[in-house]
């Protein structure tokens, strides 16, 4: 039997993943091929730190962690910090909205603050 997720924790997760791969493979391709404004260290700097608290969101879902909504809550802030980057370097319409989405997802999340990760799960069902 397969350990089941609840549907918002999925959709979450898999936003933060995708949000994780388009950073780094902007940053690292298309950013630093690019060079000039792209690799300027606040912009940079701001695709790694997306990348890093998107997989780590991601992490602490998967893990069943209570301590999720918060890093949620980080992770929304930090995609919407790249996402405006994104925006004023220009040309960088997908990390853009990658981020967006995983910013409006996360903070979703960390409102509905469903504390436990565990409520659907059925693992904890009363005996
Ligand atoms: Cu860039």
């Amino acid at each position: 039997m397969q350990y089941q997720l609840s549907q918002d924790l999925q959709n979450c997760i898999d936003e933060c993943l995708q949000c994780y791969q388009t950073c780094v493979r902007e940053a690292m391709n298309h950013c630093l091929e690019k060079g000039g404004k792209h690799v300027e260290p606040t912009h940079f700097r701001l695709m790694m730190s997306c990348a890093e608290i998107c997989q780590t969101a991601a992490n602490f879902m998967l893990s069943g962690s209570d301590f999720h909504t918060r890093i949620c809550t980080a992770c929304a802030e930090v995609c919407d910090a790249c996402a405006q980057s994104c925006e004023q370097v220009g040309e960088m319409e997908d990390c853009m909205q990658a981020c967006r989405r995983c910013a409006q997802s996360c903070r979703q999340m960390a409102r509905s603050g469903s504390g436990s990760t565990q409520q659907s799960s059925g693992v904890n069902a009363p005996m």
